[in-house]
């Protein structure tokens, strides 16, 4: 059983790509505290001592004296797979460490996730998703369009990129893939059930994603909540 304590929304998508990384290290996590969003509790003043950026998730590490404070989904996804992951290298989320052709796609991998795809899905998922859903917003019919063919851009390049490889960084499942997960599940399931329609590869891949427990512990038959 770790010493973590997680600080999390477990309805949005940040703390679910953190939640999908957790179930696949099948890492023991007890305290998990809700912060509940919706009910602005991130901008409590006993939240934002924690974490003064005001968002979930993020983690308290107690097995350090003083004790780690992460926020990031991202990087915290990072450190939980270093340790706390497996030692064996092709089971691990990361890159084998002394491949450097492999860090370096990685990387890039990641950083498509974060600056292109996320860039766009993160905005438009919020418009015609959560800020009618939660936060009695109005969607921005004319901003959903131009988001729409940007996103459609992207996933055209990824299908692309996944042409010749099984994962976004190259053979191997890494936390890369599990970073695109949670928006891709909105887009796919409520706010663009299209997308993927007249991509092959990318259907593929997320086959690959949805049917594994992780997913379906989150998202599909056997989710708990
Ligand atoms: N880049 C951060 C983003 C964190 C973030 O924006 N989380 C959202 C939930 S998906 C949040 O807490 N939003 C509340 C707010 O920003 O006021 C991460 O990946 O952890």
């Amino acid at each position: 059983m770790s010493q973590i304590t997680l600080f999390t929304d477990s309805r949005l998508p940040c703390p679910q790509r953190l939640l999908l990384t957790i179930h696949e290290l099948e890492l023991q996590i007890k305290n998990i505290r809700e912060v509940d969003i919706s009910k602005l509790e991130h901008k409590n003043p006993d939240i934002l001592e924690l974490n003064p950026f005001g968002a979930v998730p993020f983690i308290r590490d107690d097995a350090y004296d003083p004790p780690l404070m992460l926020a990031e989904s991202r990087a915290i996804a990072r450190y939980l797979v270093r340790a706390y992951g497996s030692g064996d290298i092709p089971a691990s989320l990361l890159p084998d460490p002394s491949n450097i052709v492999a860090i370096a796609k990685f990387e890039e991998a990641a950083s498509i996730e974060l600056t292109s795809f996320d860039a766009v899905a993160n905005q438009l998922v919020f418009e015609e998703l959560f800020k009618p859903l939660w936060f009695h917003g109005t969607t921005d019919i004319e901003k959903c369009k131009v988001l729409r063919e940007r996103l459609e851009q992207v996933i055209e390049l990824l299908d692309k990129r996944l042409a010749s490889q099984r994962y976004m960084a190259g053979d191997k499942l890494t936390v890369a893939d599990l970073f695109f997960v949670p928006y891709m599940h909105h887009l796919d399931k409520t706010v663009y059930p299209t997308l993927l329609k007249m991509r092959p590869h990318m259907r593929a891949w997320w086959k690959r994603m949805t049917n594994r427990e992780s997913y379906q512990v989150l998202f599909g038959d056997l989710q708990i909540n």
